[in-house]
């Protein structure tokens, strides 16, 4: 049987490389788009040990050109995953009209390029909760009205729309997953989750003195980044185009997440003060750990989201398998195995 041809833009970052070792294993031929082949990172992908069977394709979400060229040299192109994104709300704030450029716009590049080159294509976008905002319902579902609190929030949302829009306008085979937050070994070291994993075995190892967060008492839905993007390729096998959150439906604070950390490290600490002064001291010798920096505070802050993805469940028959405490484990023990190897 032909293979079928998956493309993936964003094949450097965390999903594109766990989509990339799925579509594989289920002898799909990848083509991943990088934004720049000459200072391109593959470390994840490398990691995975997949680097070498992929089709590497430039694709800077930025330039029409680009993508058009890639639509026109693979023309036989069944599904596409569009994970490539300015995807840290921090530089968000920073950086805002660059973020719609590629996370909001550089969609809808892709979604023209497609119509015009095949519409047959089935097109994945990588929505976020983080579109949720300051939320509006308890638990956020594919209805819950959207309240977006940064520049990457409304880039999404404009992306999110278009996708809706191109389905129901151009009959395309069109859909987003809103997935919520999604942790792994191989999620970029800025984000909370690994800048605390990583940061404590640096501690364990003497090579870092003390680790400056933000807000830990913002509260998040994690979930495991290697069972969500089988959810992405699900979405595209259904009959009908529609979309889905993925959510595990339990929600932390960053303070728990450190919490579950200390234990697996068997790293013996209390919190003393209150608000900036707010810190983790080792019990044994009193030194400080986890102090707070305001540097870290974002210019509007999503303090708590809450997944309900009932109609996953349903439809796409699945159930979340890793909760807080494995995910923390996978993430320590990996950290612990590739310190000072990367
Ligand atoms: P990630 O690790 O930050 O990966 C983002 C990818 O986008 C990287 O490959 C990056 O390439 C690429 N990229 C950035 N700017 C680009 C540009 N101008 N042109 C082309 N490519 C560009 O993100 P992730 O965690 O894998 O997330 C995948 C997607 O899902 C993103 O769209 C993200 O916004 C969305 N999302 C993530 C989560 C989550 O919790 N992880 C939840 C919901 C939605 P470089 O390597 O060159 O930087
Ligand atoms: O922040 C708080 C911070 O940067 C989580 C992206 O994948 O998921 C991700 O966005 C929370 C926020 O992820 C620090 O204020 C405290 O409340 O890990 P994060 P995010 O902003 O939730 C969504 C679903 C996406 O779509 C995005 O692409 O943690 N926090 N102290 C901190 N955050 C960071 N990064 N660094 C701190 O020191």
């Amino acid at each position: 049987m032909k293979k079928k041809i998956a493309l993936i833009t964003g094949i450097s970052g965390q999903d594109g490389a766990y989509l990339a070792q799925f579509l594989l294993k289920k002898k799909y031929k990848v083509i991943g788009t990088d934004r720049r082949s000459a200072r391109s990172n593959f470390w994840r992908l490398r990691r995975l040990g997949i680097e070498n069977q992929i089709i590497f394709e430039e694709m800077e979400l930025g330039e029409n050109c680009e993508i058009d060229r890639i639509f026109k040299k693979y023309k036989n192109i069944n599904e596409v995953y569009n994970l490539a994104a300015q995807s840290f709300v921090a530089t968000s704030f920073n950086s805002p009209v660059n973020t719609s450029n590629i996370t909001g716009i550089g969609a809808l590049r892709i979604l023209e390029s497609i119509r015009n080159f095949n519409p047959k294509i089935k097109f994945y976008q990588a929505s976020s909760s983080e579109m949720y905002g300051e939320i509006l319902e308890k638990y956020q579902n594919e209805t819950t009205p959207l309240n977006p609190r940064s520049p990457y929030a409304i880039s999404k949302v404009f992306a999110h729309f278009v996708t809706k829009n191109y389905r129901e306008a151009y009959n395309m085979f069109a859909v987003s997953g809103i997935l919520f937050n999604h942790e792994s070994p191989l999620r970029g070291e800025e984000f909370v989750t690994r800048k605390i994993t990583l940061g404590l075995v640096k501690l364990l190892n003497n090579d870092l003195d003390c680790l400056e967060l933000g807000n830990i008492n913002a509260k998040r839905d994690w979930g495991y980044a290697k069972e969500y993007v089988e959810l992405m390729w699900s979405m595209l096998q259904k009959k009908k185009a529609e979309d889905f959150v993925i959510a595990t439906g339990r929600h932390h604070s960053i303070k728990d997440f450190i919490e579950e950390c200390l234990k697996i490290l068997n790293i013996k600490a209390k919190w003393i003060g209150n608000g900036l002064n707010k810190r983790l001291i080792r019990t044994d010798d009193n030194k400080t750990i986890i102090k707070i920096n305001s540097k870290y505070f974002r210019p509007s802050e999503v303090n708590l989201l809450h997944g309900d993805a009932s109609k996953a469940k349903k439809k796409l028959n699945w159930k979340p398998k890793i909760n807080l405490k494995k995910l923390v484990k996978i993430m320590i023990d990996d950290e612990i195995k590739y310190y000072k190897n990367n």
